[in-house]
């Protein structure tokens, strides 16, 4: 409450300034017209533009000093590559346009500032001027949609080659749930209707569906590194985003319907633990983490670098922490994490 009034108290007394001055111009007798430019005033805003352009520049470089490092590291799937080509690309493009526009914008504004000697040139049209500003961004644009489009068919081409594992990603309001196909690789029939909590049959698989039985439910993913995986999204509740940064993907999770994306994941936990970047991030975390163990608060546990699955629409109040830990490792560690993992069909016996 009190902030409140004092924004309130603050925003009153700025307008009684404002009120004050407004009087006291008015009581000014004088001689000239104050509402036109002078050429002193043209000049001072002249050179605001250039002020103006500056800010703009040094504000840039600063983002790039100071914001550079938060970035998500290398890619870690088959496909986010030339994902991320496309948008450096992309970035580089409209660096180089924004910088140079705003050069001249900010320079003509300067140059033909108000000047009672000068007097405006007036044409029409120009054909090549108007030709040559549409025809390069027809060009620049059409490359880049081109490309997007060949990388987007290229990353959505969801098929059954190269021996894929099959993965479900459940979610619900606000946590993650992952489902193995089992041996057969095969999931098996699922509806939110048959959804029974007490015999722990948390997904609503469907019992008479031979391919459920060997299915394995598990709060935390693990992925053998170099084999593709084809993930099956469903929602219990409202809409979700299956959001894997890592990895450069995103799938939204929609009640009623199965979604689907497909990666490769390319350089294991451990190995990503190594990568400089990820390196510097721990550190730079850690740091402030000690920072918050000095002063006895919360949080400040030293953290470890992991793979995450977050959600990335806003589905509610505990949105912000709806995530899994994604563990990404050789084939032999997955063959014995799978291993020692419950089947449906023996959890469904034990709970009965
Ligand atoms: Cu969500």
């Amino acid at each position: 409450m009190t902030p409140l009034l004092t924004i309130v108290v603050l925003v009153l007394v700025a307008i009684a300034i404002w009120q004050m001055t407004k009087i006291f111009e008015l009581s000014q007798i004088r001689a000239s017209n104050s509402q036109v430019a002078s050429e002193t005033d043209n000049k001072y805003n002249g050179y605001l533009m250039f002020a103006f352009l500056i800010f703009l520049y040094g504000i840039t470089i600063f983002s790039f000093w100071k914001y550079t490092k938060v970035l998500l590291p290398e890619a870690a799937s088959e496909h986010g590559g030339g994902y991320d080509s496309l948008m450096v690309l992309s970035f580089v493009i409209i660096f180089i346009v924004q910088t140079l526009t705003q050069f001249l914008l900010h320079y003509f504004a300067f140059k033909y500032r108000g000047d009672r000697e000068r007097k405006a040139l007036f044409f029409a049209d120009n054909d090549r001027l108007e030709f040559i500003w549409t025809i390069i961004p027809v060009i620049v644009l059409a490359g880049l949609i081109l490309w997007g489009l060949y990388a987007w068919t290229n990353i959505m081409d969801i098929n059954d080659e190269d021996d894929p594992l099959t993965v479900e990603l459940y979610a619900q309001q606000f946590n993650w749930t992952a489902r193995y196909a089992g041996n057969d690789n095969v999931l098996g029939d699922a509806n939110v209707r048959m959804i029974d909590i007490d015999n722990a049959n948390v997904l609503g698989l469907d019992n008479s569906d031979p391919n459920a039985a060997d299915d394995i439910i598990v709060k935390e993913l693990h992925l053998p590194v170099g084999r593709k995986v084809n993930f099956k999204m469903r929602s219990q509740d409202v809409l979700h985003s299956a959001y894997m940064p890592h990895f450069r993907a995103q799938m939204n999770c929609v009640p009623g319907m199965i979604t689907q994306f497909s990666f490769t994941p390319t350089i294991t936990t451990a190995e990503m633990r190594q990568n400089p970047d990820v390196v510097d991030k721990v550190k730079r975390i850690n740091g402030i983490r000690a920072e918050k163990a000095a002063k006895g608060l919360d949080n400040s546990d030293p953290w470890e670098f992991d793979y995450i699955l977050l959600c990335n629409k806003i589905c509610g109040k505990s949105h912000y922490n709806m995530q899994m830990k994604i563990i990404v490792e050789t084939e032999e560690e997955y063959n014995a994490w799978i291993a020692s993992q419950q089947t449906f069909g023996k959890s469904m016996a034990s709970a009965q």
